[in-house]
């Protein structure tokens, strides 16, 4: 309950409180969601709004900034030790932003880096035509193994070789398998260039030690604060200690303005939250979980991307079953249980329809679902696009998945 909001605007609130009951009675499988503590919930609506802080803790361009230099230096010094880094700058206000800054820092436009393409398990901020990173700096891609569908870092290296990138970038959203830090930074510093990785999807893996850290082998990494890591909103960047000053300068006053204080305020909580042992526990789980997921949709003969996980994510090829991305995608609605259409490696479909749907366990850990539930959703996921003209058993399926839903209440504390 909100009780201000509640009377003030009626109309606001009431899609505000729709959407909390369909977060509680849904289940939430789309891979880069989660749902953030009480905690975080606090900072994030927060007086800390109220302020003003371009710059920096300690050279700040604005008066009265001595608490708020105390909460961006927490949230710096939590960010370093949770991820091993030398240098966090904890201002980007989410992942795109971080990426754009973290070129600015290490490239002039039109310089060349060397990616992989969006279809192939990228991101649009990866060098997209329709996005920044695209228009104001040159491409190269490398693909995934066609047999395989991993990374063969051989031919990374040959595409390397060849291309001769300014630098290199190892990130992903829609790849299942372990991110290869460690051949990425070798390729990178064998042609003398910079080594970046956006770890935006497993974050929370690395802080909670089921996924290896990116450092020392890259020498900038970017994140979003709310996928694995189940913060707030918005993204850090961090880096090695001689990147620093080129870091911060292309976040402040390069590519943004003031920071949002109580956004900062939210990660300080929330990298507080990670560092307890209770973390590690659920980023193991995560982890079990998404095994356990991928095992029962192959049993009921869906196709996965890679043959399997090794992450909080499952892509899966929906071809098989004959079925689209975007009409998987709504059907499964229809049953309240929610995940994205996405493409898969070689799609012969367009973006808005795809052959794939992308899988996450994060939220769903957070409720506390464990391996047994994610395979009793599988099978719900098989009912669903098997019965997908039958309504009557499709109201059975979203009466099964409410009462597991309500097994896993989210947010008890709020009425
Ligand atoms: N929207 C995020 C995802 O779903 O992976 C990436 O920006």
């Amino acid at each position: 309950m909100l009780p201000n909001i509640h009377s003030f605007d009626p109309e606001l609130y009431s899609a505000m409180s729709s959407e909390l009951d369909r977060q509680r009675n849904s289940l939430e499988l789309i891979a880069s969601e989660n749902f953030i503590s009480i905690r975080v919930m606090e900072a994030m609506g927060s007086w800390l709004n109220n302020k003003y802080s371009e710059g920096y803790p300690g050279r700040r361009y604005y008066g009265g900034n001595q608490y708020i230099d105390m909460i961006e230096t927490l949230a710096i010094e939590r960010a370093k030790k949770l991820f091993n880094a030398e240098h966090a700058n904890v201002q980007p206000h989410a992942g795109t932003q971080a990426n754009m800054a973290a070129y600015m820092a290490l490239l002039k436009p039109g310089q060349k880096i060397l990616s992989i393409e969006l279809p192939q398990g990228g991101h649009l901020s990866h060098g997209s035509p329709v996005n920044f990173s695209g228009m104001l700096y040159s491409f190269v891609f490398y693909g995934l193994d066609k047999e395989t569908e991993r990374i063969d870092p051989d031919n990374v290296r040959k595409v390397a070789e060849r291309e001769k990138p300014d630098l290199i970038l190892c990130g992903y959203s829609a790849y299942p398998r372990q991110f290869p830090f460690e051949e990425f930074g070798e390729i990178a510093h064998e042609l003398d260039v910079p080594c970046m990785a956006d770890v935006a999807h497993i974050a929370g893996l690395i802080a909670g030690g089921v996924h290896p850290n990116p450092f020392p082998h890259c020498d900038v990494v970017t994140t979003t604060t709310h996928k694995t890591l189940r913060g707030p909103k918005g993204a850090i960047i961090l880096s090695k200690e001689r990147y620093a000053q080129r870091i911060d300068k292309a976040v402040f006053p390069g590519s943004q303005g003031g920071p949002f204080d109580q956004m900062i305020a939210a990660k300080a909580v929330a990298f507080k939250e990670a560092m307890q042992p209770s973390f590690k526990e659920y980023a193991k789980q995560i982890v079990k979980n998404a095994k356990a997921l991928a095992a029962r949709l192959m049993e009921h003969g869906f196709r996965l991307v890679s043959g399997g996980t090794d992450t909080h994510l499952v892509l899966v090829d929906l071809r098989p079953k004959h079925i689209t991305g975007r009409e998987a995608e709504i059907i499964l609605e229809k049953v309240d249980i929610s995940v994205n259409r996405n493409m898969i490696p070689g799609d012969p479909q367009k973006p808005w329809i795809t052959s794939g749907i992308r899988l996450g366990t994060p939220a769903l850990t957070t409720r506390g679902l464990k391996e047994n539930d994610m395979e009793y959703i599988a099978d719900l996921i098989n009912k669903t696009i098997i019965h997908r003209d039958d309504n009557k058993t499709l109201s059975h399926i979203k009466e099964e998945v409410h009462e597991l839903c309500k097994l896993h209440p989210l947010y008890p504390e709020i009425r």
